[in-house]
């Protein structure tokens, strides 16, 4: 992906987890898809960035963490996950794997032992199922630190688990005790 590409990935992220209105559009509840043509004039009307049906296609197929989904006919987009706004997006509940990682900043592991991951501005905390990605997420905060969850302990005792269509786990919280 360019760079220009890549600003724009990043408009799309703030539009479609975060904050529509920045285009004045709104998001669905039930699956948070947008509209697609609301999407691209939105976007347009900015006058930061020109986007056509043709960008917005090659931006989706060749996002390196396959972030957004169209429908079937194209006419929707919405983010697969990381969503701040109040969305359902109907994840099914999945049995996640033994382990999972968090990757995050070492200025926040004093106070992730004593509370446990929080969701903070998110809908869910998010979980990696390998060490690379929890290292790439963490990094984005500052010097890293990966915990260790034990996903398939805090399943056996009843928390739900959910997994985006592009792979990221996500759980409602994990309490100290399932971290190492
Ligand atoms: C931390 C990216 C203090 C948490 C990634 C994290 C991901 C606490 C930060 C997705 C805490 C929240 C999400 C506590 C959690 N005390 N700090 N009790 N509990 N935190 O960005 O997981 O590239 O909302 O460790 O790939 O970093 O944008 O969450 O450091 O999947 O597509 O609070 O965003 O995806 O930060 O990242 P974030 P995240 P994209």
């Amino acid at each position: 992906m360019n760079q220009d590409f890549t600003k724009l990935s990043k408009f799309l992220s703030l539009i479609l987890r975060h904050s529509p209105s920045t285009i004045g559009i709104e998001l669905e509840y039930h699956g948070a898809w947008a509209d697609t043509e609301e999407l691209i004039n939105g976007i347009n009307r900015t006058d930061k960035y020109r986007i056509n049906m043709k960008i917005l296609e090659e931006i989706v197929n060749s996002d390196n963490k396959q972030r957004y989904s169209f429908n079937d006919d194209k006419s929707k987009i919405r983010a697969n996950q990381g969503h701040s706004v109040d969305v359902d997006m109907g994840f099914a509940e999945k049995i996640p794997p033994e382990i999972l990682y968090h990757g995050t900043a070492e200025r926040f592991v004093n106070s992730i032992l004593a509370e446990g991951l929080k969701k903070m501005s998110r809908q869910y905390v998010h979980l990696s199922c390998d060490k690379e990605t929890a290292s790439k997420v963490g990094t984005r905060h500052g010097k890293l630190h990966i915990f260790k969850v034990l996903s398939g302990e805090m399943h056996r005792q009843g928390y739900k688990f959910y997994c985006s269509d592009n792979g990221v786990w996500l759980t409602d919280c994990v309490p100290p005790s399932f971290l190492e």
